[in-house]
């Protein structure tokens, strides 16, 4: 059986970024693999949480992929700090990576900013957590964005390092499933920014909480350009970067229409921008309304969600803890 694993992290609340680059695509998954869904509440830590919100995000978290789908019952959806064995694991895989590989990661570049000696060191270490929240599953694929793939790639060194320095065949060489447009969803006040739902501007996004009349006034005060809407998809980064902002409204309703963008142009290609962010508002609602209320339920009844949480990542520390006892009999320590 191929196995996905991929996370999500409560570090705010989730975005239609998080939705159409992530989400919706876990739940198309759940028919041909076994898939653990992880609230990645360790990750969210190497940015500072207060600890109330990171305990309702990472219900919120969990609330989302119910109300978006999964099927819990089925899969899991887990929260990373109940199932010890992923920090575990990473402790040795911290003792597998090497700095020389750390320092290439353009995540944490772009996290940390200009002064990186300020940054934690679990920012640093990030992307060994994340191969061990892969590797402890032996997970077989993992669904990346663009922004990820690079961690992947690391994911796969770790793999075969440990497999190399201990001559054996331990670890998959984890595979990346990358989706096709609109993978990456720009902030709607600046189209060369990601969403994020961490930017301090909450017109940059649209949250998976947001009403109807947010998520149209969003729309309506997104940033455009004074020229119509485009007739044909960009056909480069080059001519992407020349109209950022109008591309992404236009990847975001292919995105949630489930079509393409050459499908949107030559519906929409020449209309005013007035016109079609009321289209794109009204399509907007029409898919994540339903998520949205669902989710309103269940922030109603939190133990329904913590007990979601609790199952998955028991079930999640009965595939977890063997994997982490072979690997700690292999790297030469005692059994306790
Ligand atoms: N804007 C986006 N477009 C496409 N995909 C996105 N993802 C996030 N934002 C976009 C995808 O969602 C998955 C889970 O992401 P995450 O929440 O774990 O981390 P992130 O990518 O760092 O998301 P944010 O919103 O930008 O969080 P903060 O602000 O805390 O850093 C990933 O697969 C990601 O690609």
């Amino acid at each position: 059986m191929k196995r996905i694993f991929s996370g999500i992290q409560p570090s705010g609340g989730f975005t239609l970024g998080n939705y159409l680059g992530a989400i919706k695509n876990w739940v198309a998954l759940q028919k041909d693999f076994e898939c653990i869904y992880c609230i990645v509440d360790l990750h969210a830590i190497t940015m500072f949480q207060k600890p109330d919100e990171l305990r309702a995000n990472s219900r919120l978290g969990a609330a989302t992929l119910i109300a978006a789908g999964i099927d819990h019952k089925k899969h899991k959806i887990m929260l990373q700090s109940m199932v010890p064995a992923h920090a575990q694991l990473a402790w040795v895989f911290n003792c597998v990576a090497r700095v020389g590989w750390m320092n290439r990661m353009t995540q944490f570049k772009d996290k940390a900013g200009k002064d990186r000696d300020s940054a934690s060191l679990g920012l640093y270490a990030y992307p060994s957590l994340m191969a061990a929240d892969i590797l402890v599953y032996k997970a077989t694929h993992v669904p990346v964005g663009e922004d990820q793939k690079q961690h992947l790639e690391l994911t796969r060194d770790i793999a075969q390092k440990f497999n190399h320095d201990y001559g054996l065949d331990f670890f998959p060489l984890t595979e990346p499933l990358i989706f096709g447009e609109a993978t990456r969803v720009m902030s709607l006040r600046d189209g060369s920014k990601k969403m994020s739902k961490s930017d301090p501007s909450d017109f940059s996004r649209i949250n998976l909480t947001d009403s109807a009349e947010q998520i149209a006034d969003k729309i309506r005060k997104a940033k455009t350009d004074p020229h119509a809407v485009p007739d044909a998809p960009p056909a480069s980064e080059e001519v992407r970067a020349q109209r950022p902002e109008a591309y992404n409204l236009m990847g975001i309703y292919a995105a949630l229409a489930d079509t393409t963008m050459a499908a949107v142009a030559k519906e929409h290609g020449g209309k005013q921008f007035s016109a079609f962010k009321n289209a794109l508002t009204e399509l907007a609602v029409a898919k994540l309304g339903p998520i949205t209320s669902e989710m309103r339920r269940l922030e109603k009844d939190p133990g329904a969600v913590d007990a979601v949480l609790r199952d998955g990542s028991e079930r999640c520390r009965a595939m977890a803890d063997p994997i982490l006892e072979e690997v700690y009999r292999i790297v030469g320590f005692l059994k306790p």
